[in-house]
């Protein structure tokens, strides 16, 4: 097991788009279990391999308060079912730290995954499992949360950032 280091806002290689994993092999499961290490030990709730610079189509989450349920999605795939029903949630990101914000997202979606066995499985999510899991496939697809954020809004948090990264070099 090893801990990853986690890329933060506005490092260019969170915009890169992740590629399907082809095999669901035992270094696809080697990633997840370093992906779980990381995040456990932030703490985080959900962290997609993107966040850690692999840029393979792999989300961890675990929505639990005692680190109990250990959720993989492996090529997720999301079909929003109602359009017209989003609702507001303060999201933050391991990616982001120290700034939570409220984004508007589909409430009522599908999901399509592989677990770490390689199974197909199908979930429809409510709640904070429904916003996390739209939350961590942008990721894979180079997008985040402060994307949905005005332009000033975003402008602050990376100015923020930036500054932080400036000071710890
Ligand atoms: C994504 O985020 C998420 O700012 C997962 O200083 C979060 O695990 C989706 C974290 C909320 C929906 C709602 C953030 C840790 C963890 C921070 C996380 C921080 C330390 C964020
Ligand atoms: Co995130």
């Amino acid at each position: 097991m090893a801990k990853l280091e986690i890329l933060e806002f506005p490092d260019p290689r969170l915009r890169t788009i992740a590629k399907p994993v082809e095999q669901v092999d035992d270094k696809v499961r080697q990633l997840v279990d370093d992906m779980f290490e990381t995040m456990y030990a932030a703490p985080g709730i959900g962290l997609a391999a993107t966040q850690v610079n692999v840029h393979r189509r792999v989300v961890v989450m675990d929505l639990s308060e005692d680190q109990s349920q250990p959720m993989v999605f492996i090529n997720p795939e999301v079909e929003v079912l109602d359009r017209e029903h989003c609702s507001p949630y303060d999201e933050g990101c391991l990616s982001v730290p120290g700034f939570y914000e409220t984004v508007e997202r589909p409430e009522q979606i599908r999901v399509r995954a592989l677990d770490r066995d390689g199974q197909p499985f199908e979930l429809e999510p409510e709640g904070l499992l429904a916003v996390c899991i739209q939350h961590e496939l942008d990721h894979l697809n180079g997008k985040l949360f402060v994307d949905y954020l005005s332009a000033m809004k975003r402008q602050r948090i990376r100015k923020k950032l930036e500054k932080q990264h400036r000071q710890r070099a």
